[in-house]
Protein backbone atom coordinates (compact mmCIF):
# COMPACT_ATOMS: atom_id res chain seq x y z
CA UNK A 1 0.00 0.00 0.00
CA UNK A 2 0.97 3.54 -0.81
CA UNK A 3 1.92 5.95 1.93
CA UNK A 4 -0.18 8.38 0.36
CA UNK A 5 -3.20 6.27 0.42
CA UNK A 6 -2.95 5.55 4.11
CA UNK A 7 -1.93 8.57 5.30
CA UNK A 8 -3.59 11.00 3.33
CA UNK A 9 -5.67 13.64 5.32
CA UNK A 10 -2.64 16.30 4.98
CA UNK A 11 -1.37 18.21 2.47
CA UNK A 12 2.62 18.80 2.26
CA UNK A 13 3.57 22.41 1.42
CA UNK A 14 6.86 23.38 0.87
CA UNK A 15 8.39 26.87 1.95
CA UNK A 16 11.98 28.00 1.64
CA UNK A 17 12.84 29.61 4.97
CA UNK A 18 15.29 32.08 5.09
CA UNK A 19 18.87 30.29 4.87
CA UNK A 20 17.39 28.81 1.59
CA UNK A 21 16.59 25.32 3.44
CA UNK A 22 13.35 23.48 2.26
CA UNK A 23 11.14 22.48 4.65
CA UNK A 24 7.94 20.66 4.81
CA UNK A 25 5.72 21.72 6.22
CA UNK A 26 1.80 19.99 7.19
CA UNK A 27 -0.88 21.35 6.97
CA UNK A 28 -3.98 19.47 8.23
CA UNK A 29 -6.77 19.83 5.70
CA UNK A 30 -9.03 17.23 7.41
CA UNK A 31 -10.52 13.92 6.32
CA UNK A 32 -10.91 13.44 2.83
CA UNK A 33 -11.98 10.34 1.80
CA UNK A 34 -12.80 10.36 -1.89
CA UNK A 35 -10.88 9.04 -4.68
CA UNK A 36 -10.54 9.92 -7.99
CA UNK A 37 -12.47 7.15 -9.96
CA UNK A 38 -15.10 7.10 -12.97
CA UNK A 39 -17.64 7.75 -10.11
CA UNK A 40 -16.67 10.56 -9.31
CA UNK A 41 -15.59 12.67 -12.18
CA UNK A 42 -18.88 15.11 -11.71
CA UNK A 43 -17.67 15.53 -8.06
CA UNK A 44 -14.80 17.46 -9.87
CA UNK A 45 -14.20 21.36 -9.27
CA UNK A 46 -15.38 22.97 -12.28
CA UNK A 47 -11.94 24.19 -13.07
CA UNK A 48 -10.52 20.83 -13.52
CA UNK A 49 -10.68 19.12 -17.40
CA UNK A 50 -12.17 16.19 -17.43
CA UNK A 51 -12.47 13.34 -20.47
CA UNK A 52 -14.69 14.77 -23.00
CA UNK A 53 -16.27 11.49 -24.36
CA UNK A 54 -18.15 8.44 -22.86
CA UNK A 55 -15.45 6.57 -21.23
CA UNK A 56 -17.86 3.38 -21.06
CA UNK A 57 -17.59 3.27 -24.80
CA UNK A 58 -13.90 3.20 -25.07
CA UNK A 59 -11.99 -0.16 -26.18
CA UNK A 60 -7.98 -1.05 -25.95
CA UNK A 61 -6.38 -0.47 -29.36
CA UNK A 62 -2.67 0.14 -28.13
CA UNK A 63 -0.78 -1.73 -25.23
CA UNK A 64 2.12 0.56 -24.47
CA UNK A 65 4.88 -0.83 -23.08
CA UNK A 66 6.65 0.70 -19.98
CA UNK A 67 4.22 2.98 -18.17
CA UNK A 68 6.16 5.75 -16.65
CA UNK A 69 5.37 9.40 -16.10
CA UNK A 70 6.15 10.27 -19.47
CA UNK A 71 4.05 8.18 -21.25
CA UNK A 72 1.29 9.75 -19.29
CA UNK A 73 1.83 12.99 -19.76
CA UNK A 74 3.04 12.92 -23.57
CA UNK A 75 1.42 10.27 -25.44
CA UNK A 76 -1.78 9.27 -23.50
CA UNK A 77 -2.78 12.82 -23.61
CA UNK A 78 -2.53 12.73 -27.20
CA UNK A 79 -4.81 9.94 -27.36
CA UNK A 80 -7.27 11.29 -24.99
CA UNK A 81 -7.52 14.12 -27.70
CA UNK A 82 -8.18 11.54 -30.12
CA UNK A 83 -10.81 9.68 -28.06
CA UNK A 84 -12.25 13.18 -27.83
CA UNK A 85 -12.45 13.80 -31.80
CA UNK A 86 -14.48 10.51 -31.84
CA UNK A 87 -12.17 7.32 -32.03
CA UNK A 88 -13.02 5.20 -29.25
CA UNK A 89 -11.13 2.23 -30.37
CA UNK A 90 -7.91 3.29 -29.68
CA UNK A 91 -7.93 3.50 -25.59
CA UNK A 92 -4.07 2.30 -23.89
CA UNK A 93 -3.76 -0.55 -22.15
CA UNK A 94 -0.36 0.16 -20.19
CA UNK A 95 2.49 -2.48 -19.27
CA UNK A 96 5.13 -1.88 -16.28
CA UNK A 97 7.79 -4.34 -17.08
CA UNK A 98 8.83 -4.27 -13.55
CA UNK A 99 7.39 -2.58 -10.43
CA UNK A 100 3.55 -3.21 -9.74
CA UNK A 101 3.67 0.47 -7.90
CA UNK A 102 2.12 2.06 -11.07
CA UNK A 103 -1.02 -0.53 -11.32
CA UNK A 104 -1.66 -0.84 -7.66
CA UNK A 105 -2.16 3.40 -7.28
CA UNK A 106 -4.11 3.38 -10.60
CA UNK A 107 -6.68 0.40 -10.49
CA UNK A 108 -8.51 1.80 -7.37
CA UNK A 109 -9.08 4.68 -9.56
CA UNK A 110 -10.52 3.20 -12.46
CA UNK A 111 -7.02 3.90 -14.41
CA UNK A 112 -7.69 7.35 -14.29
CA UNK A 113 -5.26 10.20 -13.61
CA UNK A 114 -4.71 14.23 -13.22
CA UNK A 115 -1.67 15.75 -15.75
CA UNK A 116 -0.69 19.05 -13.83
CA UNK A 117 0.63 21.51 -16.55
CA UNK A 118 2.80 23.60 -14.37
CA UNK A 119 4.24 26.91 -15.68
CA UNK A 120 5.13 30.27 -13.85
CA UNK A 121 1.76 31.89 -14.22
CA UNK A 122 -0.02 28.76 -12.31
CA UNK A 123 -1.52 25.30 -13.18
CA UNK A 124 -3.63 23.93 -15.20
CA UNK A 125 -5.56 20.20 -14.66
CA UNK A 126 -6.62 17.80 -16.40
CA UNK A 127 -7.75 14.18 -15.84
CA UNK A 128 -7.02 11.60 -18.75
CA UNK A 129 -8.95 8.86 -19.48
CA UNK A 130 -7.43 7.31 -22.15
CA UNK A 131 -5.71 4.39 -20.13
CA UNK A 132 -7.85 1.36 -19.67
CA UNK A 133 -6.36 -1.22 -17.45
CA UNK A 134 -2.80 -1.95 -16.93
CA UNK A 135 -0.44 -5.02 -16.63
CA UNK A 136 2.62 -5.98 -14.66
CA UNK A 137 4.52 -8.16 -16.76
CA UNK A 138 7.24 -9.72 -14.13
CA UNK A 139 4.06 -10.84 -12.77
CA UNK A 140 1.95 -12.50 -15.63
CA UNK A 141 3.96 -12.42 -18.59
CA UNK A 142 1.43 -14.66 -20.55
CA UNK A 143 -1.60 -12.26 -19.53
CA UNK A 144 0.67 -9.72 -21.58
CA UNK A 145 1.69 -11.42 -24.42
CA UNK A 146 -2.22 -12.20 -25.03
CA UNK A 147 -3.14 -8.36 -25.00
CA UNK A 148 -0.08 -7.85 -27.22
CA UNK A 149 -1.82 -10.48 -29.81
CA UNK A 150 -5.84 -9.75 -29.11
CA UNK A 151 -6.29 -8.47 -32.48
CA UNK A 152 -7.97 -5.24 -31.61
CA UNK A 153 -4.57 -4.02 -30.74
CA UNK A 154 -2.90 -2.42 -33.69
CA UNK A 155 -0.08 -0.33 -32.21
CA UNK A 156 2.61 -1.39 -29.76
CA UNK A 157 4.21 1.74 -28.28
CA UNK A 158 7.51 1.81 -26.07
CA UNK A 159 9.18 4.12 -23.30
CA UNK A 160 11.08 1.65 -21.54
CA UNK A 161 13.62 4.56 -21.38
CA UNK A 162 17.41 3.31 -22.85
CA UNK A 163 18.66 1.11 -20.82
CA UNK A 164 15.54 -0.97 -21.84
CA UNK A 165 16.35 -2.20 -25.17
CA UNK A 166 19.51 -4.22 -23.91
CA UNK A 167 21.28 -2.88 -26.93
CA UNK A 168 24.87 -1.59 -26.83
CA UNK A 169 24.43 2.53 -27.11
CA UNK A 170 27.20 2.77 -29.23
CA UNK A 171 26.52 0.46 -31.71
CA UNK A 172 22.61 0.02 -31.57
CA UNK A 173 23.10 -3.29 -31.87
CA UNK A 174 21.36 -6.30 -29.67
CA UNK A 175 22.99 -6.67 -26.04
CA UNK A 176 23.23 -10.95 -26.77
CA UNK A 177 24.96 -11.29 -23.49
CA UNK A 178 22.25 -9.20 -21.67
CA UNK A 179 20.99 -10.82 -19.09
CA UNK A 180 17.41 -10.71 -19.66
CA UNK A 181 18.10 -11.56 -23.14
CA UNK A 182 19.77 -14.73 -22.26
CA UNK A 183 16.96 -15.34 -19.84
CA UNK A 184 13.77 -14.26 -22.74
CA UNK A 185 15.63 -16.62 -25.39
CA UNK A 186 15.51 -20.03 -22.72
CA UNK A 187 11.92 -18.77 -21.66
CA UNK A 188 10.63 -16.99 -24.78
CA UNK A 189 6.53 -17.63 -23.77
CA UNK A 190 7.86 -15.83 -20.12
CA UNK A 191 10.30 -12.73 -21.20
CA UNK A 192 11.19 -9.96 -18.68
CA UNK A 193 12.33 -7.32 -21.85
CA UNK A 194 10.67 -5.53 -23.98
CA UNK A 195 12.42 -6.94 -27.06
CA UNK A 196 11.27 -9.95 -25.49
CA UNK A 197 7.62 -9.26 -25.44
CA UNK A 198 7.42 -7.71 -28.65
CA UNK A 199 9.18 -10.75 -30.84
CA UNK A 200 6.96 -13.01 -28.41
CA UNK A 201 3.67 -11.62 -29.11
CA UNK A 202 4.63 -11.17 -32.79
CA UNK A 203 5.59 -14.70 -32.82
CA UNK A 204 1.69 -15.75 -31.81
CA UNK A 205 -0.01 -13.48 -34.41
CA UNK A 206 2.04 -14.88 -37.08
CA UNK A 207 1.22 -18.14 -35.85
CA UNK A 208 -2.72 -17.61 -35.75
CA UNK A 209 -2.60 -15.75 -39.47
CA UNK A 210 -3.01 -12.11 -37.37
CA UNK A 211 -1.14 -9.20 -38.91
CA UNK A 212 1.03 -7.86 -36.82
CA UNK A 213 1.01 -4.59 -34.95
CA UNK A 214 3.25 -1.41 -35.46
CA UNK A 215 6.05 -0.91 -32.80
CA UNK A 216 6.29 2.76 -31.97
CA UNK A 217 9.31 3.66 -29.77
CA UNK A 218 8.82 6.63 -28.08
CA UNK A 219 12.56 6.62 -26.41
CA UNK A 220 15.33 9.61 -27.12
CA UNK A 221 17.37 6.56 -29.27
CA UNK A 222 18.89 8.04 -32.49
CA UNK A 223 16.72 6.74 -35.23
CA UNK A 224 14.60 5.00 -32.34
CA UNK A 225 12.48 2.75 -34.88
CA UNK A 226 15.16 2.17 -37.14
CA UNK A 227 17.79 1.07 -33.83
CA UNK A 228 14.16 -0.92 -32.50
CA UNK A 229 13.93 -2.53 -35.55
CA UNK A 230 17.12 -3.80 -35.64
CA UNK A 231 17.40 -4.80 -31.96
CA UNK A 232 13.97 -6.93 -32.24
CA UNK A 233 14.97 -8.28 -35.42
CA UNK A 234 18.16 -9.61 -34.31
CA UNK A 235 16.65 -11.02 -30.92
CA UNK A 236 13.51 -12.87 -32.87
CA UNK A 237 16.06 -14.51 -35.42
CA UNK A 238 18.27 -16.05 -32.73
CA UNK A 239 15.02 -17.57 -31.85
CA UNK A 240 14.49 -18.72 -35.38
CA UNK A 241 15.73 -17.26 -38.78
CA UNK A 242 12.43 -17.19 -39.88
CA UNK A 243 10.70 -15.19 -37.58
CA UNK A 244 13.79 -12.56 -37.62
CA UNK A 245 12.99 -12.15 -41.76
CA UNK A 246 9.17 -12.06 -41.17
CA UNK A 247 9.30 -9.25 -38.70
CA UNK A 248 11.64 -7.56 -40.59
CA UNK A 249 10.07 -7.57 -43.54
CA UNK A 250 6.21 -7.19 -42.46
CA UNK A 251 6.31 -5.39 -39.30
CA UNK A 252 6.36 -1.60 -39.54
CA UNK A 253 8.33 0.79 -36.70
CA UNK A 254 8.27 4.15 -37.40
CA UNK A 255 10.78 6.41 -36.06
CA UNK A 256 9.17 9.19 -33.56
CA UNK A 257 10.76 12.81 -31.70
CA UNK A 258 9.25 12.88 -28.95
CA UNK A 259 9.57 15.82 -26.59
CA UNK A 260 7.48 17.23 -22.83
CA UNK A 261 9.74 17.58 -19.97
CA UNK A 262 8.19 15.44 -16.97
CA UNK A 263 10.05 15.40 -13.54
CA UNK A 264 9.31 12.23 -10.95
CA UNK A 265 6.49 13.27 -9.32
CA UNK A 266 6.83 13.86 -5.42
CA UNK A 267 5.03 13.80 -2.70
CA UNK A 268 4.41 17.03 -2.34
CA UNK A 269 3.08 17.15 -5.78
CA UNK A 270 0.36 14.46 -5.35
CA UNK A 271 -1.22 16.20 -2.11
CA UNK A 272 -1.06 19.79 -3.75
CA UNK A 273 -3.01 17.50 -7.09
CA UNK A 274 -5.20 16.16 -4.45
CA UNK A 275 -5.89 19.09 -2.71
CA UNK A 276 -7.03 21.25 -5.93
CA UNK A 277 -9.27 18.04 -7.26
CA UNK A 278 -10.33 18.19 -3.50
CA UNK A 279 -10.01 14.34 -4.07
CA UNK A 280 -7.12 11.57 -3.58
CA UNK A 281 -5.29 11.02 -6.61
CA UNK A 282 -2.59 8.49 -6.13
CA UNK A 283 -0.48 8.29 -9.41
CA UNK A 284 -0.62 12.34 -11.14
CA UNK A 285 2.01 13.60 -13.32
CA UNK A 286 4.03 16.75 -13.25
CA UNK A 287 4.75 18.73 -16.76
CA UNK A 288 5.30 21.70 -18.24
CA UNK A 289 2.79 23.24 -21.00
CA UNK A 290 4.96 22.24 -24.23
CA UNK A 291 4.99 18.96 -25.78
CA UNK A 292 5.53 17.26 -29.32
CA UNK A 293 5.95 14.49 -31.53
CA UNK A 294 6.76 13.89 -34.68
CA UNK A 295 6.23 10.89 -36.41
CA UNK A 296 7.17 9.26 -39.80
CA UNK A 297 3.91 8.16 -40.91
CA UNK A 298 4.23 4.63 -41.32
CA UNK A 299 1.30 2.11 -40.15
CA UNK A 300 0.89 -1.14 -40.69
CA UNK A 301 -2.15 -1.53 -38.86
CA UNK A 302 -4.40 1.86 -38.90
CA UNK A 303 -3.39 4.94 -36.58
CA UNK A 304 -6.09 7.62 -34.71
CA UNK A 305 -6.19 10.72 -36.57
CA UNK A 306 -2.69 11.92 -34.91
CA UNK A 307 -2.64 15.09 -36.82
CA UNK A 308 -5.74 16.63 -35.55
CA UNK A 309 -4.40 16.06 -32.34
CA UNK A 310 -1.44 17.93 -33.12
CA UNK A 311 1.13 15.51 -33.96
CA UNK A 312 3.23 16.09 -36.98
CA UNK A 313 3.29 13.27 -39.23
CA UNK A 314 6.06 13.16 -41.55
CA UNK A 315 8.64 10.92 -43.57
CA UNK A 316 11.72 11.21 -42.33
CA UNK A 317 11.64 12.07 -38.87
CA UNK A 318 15.93 11.94 -38.18
CA UNK A 319 16.59 15.65 -38.51
CA UNK A 320 14.16 16.58 -35.70
CA UNK A 321 15.13 13.79 -33.72
CA UNK A 322 19.06 14.93 -33.83
CA UNK A 323 17.90 18.32 -33.10
CA UNK A 324 16.09 17.47 -29.90
CA UNK A 325 18.60 14.98 -28.84
CA UNK A 326 21.46 17.33 -29.58
CA UNK A 327 19.89 20.76 -28.54
CA UNK A 328 17.58 19.50 -25.83
CA UNK A 329 19.01 16.39 -24.43
CA UNK A 330 22.54 17.22 -24.80
CA UNK A 331 22.11 20.84 -22.89
CA UNK A 332 20.12 18.76 -20.14
CA UNK A 333 22.78 16.23 -19.69
CA UNK A 334 25.40 18.83 -19.33
CA UNK A 335 23.35 21.07 -17.07
CA UNK A 336 22.50 17.81 -15.01
CA UNK A 337 26.25 16.49 -14.53
CA UNK A 338 27.77 20.01 -13.98
CA UNK A 339 25.10 21.68 -12.22
CA UNK A 340 24.58 18.20 -9.48
CA UNK A 341 28.76 19.34 -8.84
CA UNK A 342 27.92 22.48 -8.34
CA UNK A 343 25.16 22.07 -5.44
CA UNK A 344 22.06 23.17 -7.91
CA UNK A 345 18.88 20.57 -6.75
CA UNK A 346 16.91 21.31 -10.20
CA UNK A 347 17.55 22.51 -13.67
CA UNK A 348 15.81 25.62 -13.10
CA UNK A 349 18.07 26.29 -10.07
CA UNK A 350 20.50 25.48 -12.29
CA UNK A 351 19.45 28.38 -14.83
CA UNK A 352 19.40 30.93 -12.20
CA UNK A 353 23.19 31.04 -12.22
CA UNK A 354 23.87 32.97 -15.35
CA UNK A 355 27.04 30.82 -16.35
CA UNK A 356 25.37 27.55 -16.66
CA UNK A 357 22.57 29.24 -18.76
CA UNK A 358 25.53 30.68 -21.25
CA UNK A 359 26.70 27.08 -21.05
CA UNK A 360 23.75 25.84 -22.07
CA UNK A 361 23.57 28.41 -24.60
CA UNK A 362 26.48 27.44 -25.97
CA UNK A 363 26.20 23.38 -26.08
CA UNK A 364 23.56 24.18 -28.29
CA UNK A 365 24.71 26.27 -30.18
CA UNK A 366 27.83 24.40 -30.89
CA UNK A 367 25.64 21.33 -31.55
CA UNK A 368 23.42 23.53 -33.46
CA UNK A 369 26.16 23.98 -36.62
CA UNK A 370 26.07 19.78 -37.03
CA UNK A 371 22.54 19.55 -38.28
CA UNK A 372 21.03 19.69 -40.86
CA UNK A 373 16.97 21.02 -40.67
CA UNK A 374 14.09 21.24 -43.26
CA UNK A 375 14.18 25.07 -44.74
CA UNK A 376 11.11 25.89 -42.63
CA UNK A 377 12.92 25.25 -39.14
CA UNK A 378 14.14 28.16 -36.84
CA UNK A 379 16.54 26.84 -34.90
CA UNK A 380 17.25 29.89 -33.15
CA UNK A 381 13.95 30.03 -32.55
CA UNK A 382 13.97 26.59 -30.92
CA UNK A 383 17.24 27.33 -28.66
CA UNK A 384 15.35 30.45 -27.09
CA UNK A 385 12.17 28.10 -26.25
CA UNK A 386 14.73 25.68 -24.65
CA UNK A 387 16.39 27.71 -22.74
CA UNK A 388 13.18 29.38 -21.57
CA UNK A 389 11.79 25.56 -20.83
CA UNK A 390 14.54 24.72 -18.59
CA UNK A 391 14.38 27.72 -16.99
CA UNK A 392 10.59 27.22 -15.83
CA UNK A 393 10.60 27.96 -12.15
CA UNK A 394 7.15 25.64 -11.71
CA UNK A 395 8.92 22.34 -12.57
CA UNK A 396 11.21 20.66 -10.00
CA UNK A 397 13.18 18.52 -12.51
CA UNK A 398 16.15 17.34 -10.20
CA UNK A 399 19.45 17.12 -11.95
CA UNK A 400 19.92 13.89 -10.08
CA UNK A 401 16.96 12.15 -12.46
CA UNK A 402 18.56 13.66 -15.64
CA UNK A 403 21.96 12.21 -14.61
CA UNK A 404 20.64 8.79 -14.74
CA UNK A 405 21.97 6.20 -16.73
CA UNK A 406 24.54 8.45 -18.69
CA UNK A 407 26.15 5.61 -20.15
CA UNK A 408 22.78 4.65 -22.42
CA UNK A 409 22.86 8.31 -23.24
CA UNK A 410 25.68 10.01 -23.79
CA UNK A 411 26.38 8.41 -27.78
CA UNK A 412 23.18 10.04 -29.10
CA UNK A 413 23.28 13.43 -26.70
CA UNK A 414 26.79 14.46 -26.81
CA UNK A 415 29.68 11.98 -29.06
CA UNK A 416 27.65 11.88 -31.76
CA UNK A 417 27.47 15.82 -31.94
CA UNK A 418 31.70 16.03 -31.31
CA UNK A 419 32.87 13.21 -33.79
CA UNK A 420 30.46 15.87 -36.03
CA UNK A 421 32.56 18.67 -35.26
CA UNK A 422 35.69 17.51 -34.78
CA UNK A 423 34.87 16.24 -38.89
CA UNK A 424 34.65 19.82 -39.32
CA UNK A 425 37.42 20.80 -37.76
CA UNK A 426 36.04 22.63 -35.13
CA UNK A 427 36.58 23.15 -30.89
CA UNK A 428 34.87 20.38 -29.09
CA UNK A 429 35.68 22.07 -25.40
CA UNK A 430 31.85 23.28 -24.85
CA UNK A 431 31.20 19.23 -25.34
CA UNK A 432 34.42 18.16 -23.40
CA UNK A 433 33.28 19.67 -20.52
CA UNK A 434 29.89 18.22 -20.19
CA UNK A 435 32.09 14.89 -20.91
CA UNK A 436 34.14 15.65 -17.71
CA UNK A 437 31.01 16.68 -15.58
CA UNK A 438 29.75 13.17 -16.63
CA UNK A 439 33.47 11.01 -15.98
CA UNK A 440 33.56 13.82 -12.57
CA UNK A 441 29.63 12.77 -11.54
CA UNK A 442 30.44 8.48 -12.32
CA UNK A 443 33.53 8.76 -10.20
CA UNK A 444 30.62 8.23 -7.43
CA UNK A 445 31.91 11.39 -4.87
CA UNK A 446 30.94 14.87 -4.94
CA UNK A 447 33.08 17.91 -4.68
CA UNK A 448 32.43 17.97 -0.77
CA UNK A 449 33.69 13.94 -0.59
CA UNK A 450 30.31 12.70 -0.34
CA UNK A 451 28.99 10.00 -1.89
CA UNK A 452 26.64 10.00 -4.92
CA UNK A 453 24.07 8.03 -5.77
CA UNK A 454 24.96 6.81 -9.42
CA UNK A 455 21.98 5.16 -11.38
CA UNK A 456 23.48 3.54 -14.52
CA UNK A 457 23.65 -0.53 -15.80
CA UNK A 458 27.30 0.64 -15.89
CA UNK A 459 27.94 2.07 -12.45
CA UNK A 460 30.04 -0.72 -11.26
CA UNK A 461 32.56 -0.52 -14.02
CA UNK A 462 32.73 3.03 -13.91
CA UNK A 463 33.59 2.82 -9.86
CA UNK A 464 35.91 0.48 -10.48
CA UNK A 465 37.84 2.58 -12.74
CA UNK A 466 37.37 5.54 -10.91
CA UNK A 467 39.23 3.54 -7.77
CA UNK A 468 41.81 2.56 -9.67
CA UNK A 469 42.71 5.82 -11.19
CA UNK A 470 42.34 8.01 -8.47
CA UNK A 471 40.88 12.09 -8.74
CA UNK A 472 43.24 12.14 -11.91
CA UNK A 473 41.98 13.29 -15.02
CA UNK A 474 45.51 12.12 -17.31
CA UNK A 475 44.75 9.04 -15.73
CA UNK A 476 40.90 8.87 -15.28
CA UNK A 477 40.02 10.10 -18.99
CA UNK A 478 41.53 7.58 -20.62
CA UNK A 479 40.29 4.83 -18.62
CA UNK A 480 36.72 5.92 -19.14
CA UNK A 481 37.54 6.95 -22.85
CA UNK A 482 38.13 2.98 -23.43
CA UNK A 483 34.58 1.91 -22.44
CA UNK A 484 34.32 0.72 -25.53
CA UNK A 485 30.30 0.01 -25.02
CA UNK A 486 29.63 4.13 -24.65
CA UNK A 487 32.88 5.57 -26.52
CA UNK A 488 33.21 3.19 -29.34
CA UNK A 489 36.50 4.45 -31.37
CA UNK A 490 35.93 7.74 -31.21
CA UNK A 491 37.15 7.01 -27.38
CA UNK A 492 40.80 6.89 -29.03
CA UNK A 493 40.46 10.43 -30.59
CA UNK A 494 43.62 12.07 -28.87
CA UNK A 495 41.79 15.62 -29.47
CA UNK A 496 38.49 13.80 -27.37
CA UNK A 497 41.05 12.93 -24.83
CA UNK A 498 43.31 16.18 -24.63
CA UNK A 499 40.05 18.66 -24.31
CA UNK A 500 37.75 15.93 -21.46
CA UNK A 501 41.88 15.80 -19.47
CA UNK A 502 41.92 19.75 -19.39
CA UNK A 503 37.63 20.38 -18.41
CA UNK A 504 38.43 17.19 -16.05
CA UNK A 505 41.30 18.66 -14.46
CA UNK A 506 39.83 21.98 -13.97
CA UNK A 507 36.90 20.61 -12.26
CA UNK A 508 39.13 18.70 -9.78
CA UNK A 509 40.82 21.65 -9.39
CA UNK A 510 38.29 24.27 -9.43
CA UNK A 511 35.42 22.67 -8.51
CA UNK A 512 32.01 23.02 -11.12
CA UNK A 513 31.27 26.88 -10.64
CA UNK A 514 34.44 27.86 -11.41
CA UNK A 515 35.12 25.80 -14.49
CA UNK A 516 32.05 26.56 -15.68
CA UNK A 517 32.51 30.32 -15.74
CA UNK A 518 35.62 29.98 -17.22
CA UNK A 519 34.42 28.21 -20.37
CA UNK A 520 31.57 30.75 -21.48
C1 LIG B 1 15.90 14.23 -19.85
C2 LIG B 1 14.69 13.87 -20.70
O1 LIG B 1 15.92 12.67 -18.11
C3 LIG B 1 16.48 13.04 -19.13
O2 LIG B 1 17.48 12.50 -19.56
O3 LIG B 1 16.87 14.85 -20.64
O4 LIG B 1 13.82 13.04 -20.02
C4 LIG B 1 13.96 15.12 -21.20
O5 LIG B 1 13.33 15.80 -20.14
C5 LIG B 1 12.92 14.77 -22.24
O6 LIG B 1 13.54 14.07 -23.28
C6 LIG B 1 12.24 16.02 -22.75
O7 LIG B 1 11.46 15.72 -23.85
Amino acid sequence: MLPILENWSYQLTEALTEDGLRVKQQQNIGETTMQLGRANLDRLPSGIHRPAYDLSCVTPGIVHLGLGAFHRAHQAVVIDDCLAAGAPAWGIIGASLRSPDTRDALAPQDHLYTVAVRAAEGTEYRVIGALLGSEVARESPARLIARMADPSIRIVSLTVTEKGYCHTPQTGDLDERHPDIVHDLNNPDAPRSAPGFIVAALARRRTQGLAPFTVLCCDNLAANGHTVQRIVTQFAALRSKDLGKWIGESVAFPSTMVDRIVPETTEADRAAVSSALDMRDAWPVMTEPFTQWVIEDRFSAGRPDLAAAGVELVTDVKPFELMKLRLLNASHSALAYLGYLAGYETIADTMTDPHFARLAARAMEDAAVTLTMPASTDLAAYRASLLKRFANPALHHRTWQIAMDGSQKLPQRLLGAIQDRLRQGLPIETHALAVAGWMRYVTGTDEHGRAIDVRDPLADEFATIAREAGPVAERLVPALLAVGKVFGPLGTDPRLRDAVTTALGRLYAEGARQAVERYV
